[in-house]
């Protein structure tokens, strides 16, 4: 990659000001290093646009001298996709943070890239409206990097992941023009769907600078329960169960042995039912009008299925049940680099790749530890691997472990995207047709590599 030399870095100062051209070792570490810790990248510079005409003025530069950018919003992302690994310069997204009125009439908000979620959420509540993806990085993740990995969370149950809220984007390509189209038609069939086709494209082919999003109805009256099951097997057949007779379903998530006794440990909390389980699952059920009985119901249904319930109606009682599964990613951390293994298995294969998981695992790397939890209503188990001293786990372990997913007829990502971290394992989910097509829509749209080259779908000079 061509350097920055001085007239190029003056370039792109002019656009953004100085103060927001950083170049200082310990101005840009922090847009280097990703959540984990275990994608650790170098950049030149980082670049803090205000407005999508300072981001298309710095993509049109840096195509022309032929320098690739990599797009960053909050830097949450858990697949190494959003830190310069090739020591791309980092266009930082976080000042497009404004949120346009919201659209009552069509139920629908235009917000700009690096608006967070938690904002989002409380820009919209006033109206009783809420934002169809919720996860617990929500203080710090932007709507522009949600769009960018399509992002799911603990309502795709109800609502779908990020792709299912996106009626529109404004969009600067790779060569510097912009694309725009916020109106929020809930129809519009006139041809190819360029809001979707960026959902997912883990900022490799444009840059998201603003999106028009659908709301749903904010649901005040609230239901969470915990459920203890003796087997994995079980907590699959109740998933199904509840799926069917919960109309109300809001959230269904679970937490295996090894993520529960590390979570309770970390909030220094005992498991609040069935001490003894071997998972777990938090269900939710949202409405307009009290959901405890239809969710009570529902779980009276499954009989002897279930071990032990507890129940949360207030929103104390709930957030008490809820710490146990919000708080698992912050208490691996604190473990030491884990690989993070997200992926989905058909419902009938779910048990067993719980099970087998453990001893796949250890076949690799006799020291390594597995943490698994996850969002059961989908499908998607959240897999980690922690090697001996919460060391990186040998390599090996990932192959394994995705192969394994592959074999079962499973996805190697549900939620988090390819990133740099799976990018070689991409196959594995991915027909050599399918691969062929995304280099083609990768080449059509960014020629020169400019955006994020590394991530997702390598870009190859012709
Ligand atoms: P970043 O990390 O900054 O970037 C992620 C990717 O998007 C990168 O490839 C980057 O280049 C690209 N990108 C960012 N902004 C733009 C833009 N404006 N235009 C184009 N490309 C862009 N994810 C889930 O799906 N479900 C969860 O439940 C979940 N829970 C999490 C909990 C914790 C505690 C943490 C730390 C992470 C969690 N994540 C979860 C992962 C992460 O929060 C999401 O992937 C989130 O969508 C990333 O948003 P971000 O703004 O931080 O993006
Ligand atoms: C979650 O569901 C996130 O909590 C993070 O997707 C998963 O830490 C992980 O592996
Ligand atoms: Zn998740």
């Amino acid at each position: 990659m061509p350097s920055i030399d001085k007239a190029l870095f003056q370039e792109f100062e002019a656009i953004v000001g100085a103060t927001h051209a950083l170049h200082q070792d310990e101005l840009v570490a922090s847009y280097t290093t990703d959540w984990t810790g275990r994608f650790r990248g170098h950049t030149p510079l980082v670049l803090r646009p205000g407005d999508t005409e300072e981001v298309a003025q710095i993509v049109s530069v840096a195509a022309d001298a032929g320098i690739a950018l990599v797009p960053q919003g909050g830097n949450t992302g858990l697949v190494g996709g959003s830190v310069p690994l090739g020591g791309e310069i980092v266009l930082s997204l976080l000042r497009l943070d404004g949120c346009e009125p919201v659209d009552v009439l069509a139920q629908q908000v235009t917000l700009e890239a690096g608006v967070t979620l938690a904002r989002a959420q409380s820009h919209v509540s006033p109206f009783n409206l809420d934002v169809g993806v919720d996860l617990a990085a929500r203080d710090s993740c932007t709507i522009g990097g949600m769009i960018a990995t399509n992002a799911g969370g603990i309502n795709v149950v109800r609502y779908g992941p990020m792709r299912d809220q996106l009626l529109g984007v404004e969009a600067v390509m790779a060569d510097g023009s912009t694309i725009s189209r916020l109106e929020g038609l809930e129809k519009d069939n006139t041809g190819y769907h360029l809001p979707g086709l960026l959902a997912g494209s883990e900022g490799s082919l444009a840059v998201i600078t603003k999106a028009r999003l659908r709301l749903h109805p904010h649901l005040e009256e609230r239901c969470s329960a915990m459920l203890a099951f003796n087997s994995v097997q079980d907590a699959v057949s109740a998933t199904a169960q509840l799926r069917h007779s919960v109309l109300d379903l809001q959230a269904v998530e679970v937490i295996f042995r090894g993520a529960m006794e590390l979570v309770s440990d970390y909030i220094s909390t005992s498991i609040p039912v069935g001490s003894d389980a071997s998972a777990w699952l938090i269900v939710e059920a949202a409405s307009t009008s009290d959901p405890t009985d239809q969710l009570a119901g529902a779980i009276d249904d499954l009989g002897t299925l279930v071990m032990d319930v507890a129940v949360g109606r207030d929103s104390a009682s709930r957030a008490g049940l809820w710490q146990f599964r919000e708080k698992i990613t912050e208490a691996i951390a604190t473990q030491g680099t884990p690989h993070k293994l997200d992926v989905t298995l058909p419902a009938s294969r779910l048990a067993e790749f719980v099970s087998e998981i453990p001893q796949i695992v250890e076949t690799v790397d006799s020291g390594a530890t597995t943490v698994m939890f996850g969002h059961l209503g989908d499908g998607n188990v959240h897999v980690n691997v922690l090697g001996r001293g919460g060391l990186e786990p040998d390599e090996g372990v990932e192959s394994a472990v995705l192969t394994y997913v592959a074999h079962l007829g499973g996805s190697i990502s549900a939620e988090h995207g390819i990133g740099t971290a799976k990018k070689d394992f991409l196959h594995l989910s991915r027909s050599e047709a399918e691969l062929d097509i995304f280099r083609a829509i990768k080449s059509s749209l960014d020629p020169e590599g400019i955006l994020s080259p590394n991530t997702l779908i390598p870009y190859e000079h012709q």
